[in-house]
Order: C-alpha cells, then sequence, then structure tokens
C-alpha cells in the first residue's frame, strides 16, 4: 500500500481542525498507521521544506509552522499520495475547489491548515524526517475487502 505524509498545521491545530480532517482521510477509506501531535523544532521545518529554503516566502513560513503544535499523520491507501493532494486542494484557498479541506477551511495562502506530500518520493523522505519505522503500525481496517475491487 503506498504511504503518505500528512500533517495539520498550527492554525489548523488551534481552530480544532484535527477531527475534521481525521475524518476526511478516513472515511475516503485511508488507513492511519501513525500520528502524533509535536511542537516542530527548526531543524526538522528546514528539512521538511529544504526545497522553498530560498523562496521569499520561507521566513514567514518556518515562523507559522513554528508558532504551535502541528498534527502528523501517515495515512495507507491505494493512490494515497495523489488521493489526499485531491482532498486537501490547491496550495492557495482562494483557488481550492469546494469540497476540499484548503477550499472549505482557509482563505490565506499562507493560513492553509494542512500539509500532503506531492509525491511517493516526498512521502518517503517525510515519513523518515518525523517518523521512525516502529512508530508505523500495521493493520487492516474491516472494510478494506468492499474497498478496493
Ligand atoms: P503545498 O503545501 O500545496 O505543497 P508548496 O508550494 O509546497 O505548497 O508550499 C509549501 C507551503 O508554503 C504552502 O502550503 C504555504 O503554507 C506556503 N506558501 C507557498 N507559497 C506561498 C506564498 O506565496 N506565500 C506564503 N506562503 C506560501
Ligand atoms: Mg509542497
Amino acid at each position: 500500500m503506498d504511504r503518505t505524509f500528512v500533517m495539520v498545521k498550527p492554525d489548523g491545530v488551534a481552530r480544532g481542525l484535527i477531527g475534521e480532517v481525521i475524518s476526511r482521510l478516513e472515511t475516503k477509506g485511508l488507513r492511519l498507521v501513525a500520528a502524533k501531535l509535536e511542537k516542530l523544532p527548526e531543524k526538522k521545518v528546514m528539512e521538511q521544506y529544504r526545497e522553498h529554503l530560498e523562496k521569499p516566502f520561507f521566513p514567514s513560513l518556518r515562523h507559522y509552522i513554528t508558532s504551535g503544535p502541528v498534527f502528523l499523520m501517515v495515512w495507507e491507501g491505494k493512490n494515497s499520495v495523489p488521493v489526499v493532494r485531491t482532498l486537501v486542494g490547491a496550495t492557495n484557498p482562494a483557488d481550492a475547489a469546494p469540497g476540499t479541506i484548503r477550499g472549505d477551511f482557509a482563505l490565506d495562502i499562507g493560513r492553509n491548515v494542512i500539509h500532503a506530500s506531492d509525491s511517493p518520493e516526498s512521502a518517503h523522505r517525510e515519513i523518515g524526517i518525523h517518523f521512525s519505522q516502529d512508530e508505523l503500525c500495521s493493520y487492516k481496517r474491516v472494510d478494506e475487502s468492499v474497498l478496493y475491487e
């Protein structure tokens, strides 16, 4: 099964949206295999967002991501990386379709509630930043026999 890394950002945690995010991914049929609440140290933020280090918005992004706890998760399921990106919606909430998490719950690109990996390679790398192997649980949902062809 493909894995993806998902993070409810500090604005989402502070607004009480952890349950809503989990609920949407659970209802989709994905399997939660790891989760924790953490205030990220600078080092992990730099690793997480390494492709953005030189971007003009990086200082404000770093400040925002370290401003409070985030909720880190690993989800498994068929095509979980593109499936979760679709549920999350466009980076700028102004462009995010209704029905997506950013489309339904955010207004500002700098406060867009959630992060999700953009490729299987990013997912593998990001999971490794935030979780050790023994934190990833292995189990089956009882509905998987009807969720998949
Ligand atoms: P993504 O989160 O949809 O993958 P990325 O382009 O990877 O979007 O950007 C990472 C994060 O950086 C965004 O989710 C957003 O929080 C922030 N960000 C990206 N572009 C801007 C911008 O132009 N202004 C402010 N923040 C930005
Ligand atoms: Mg990204």
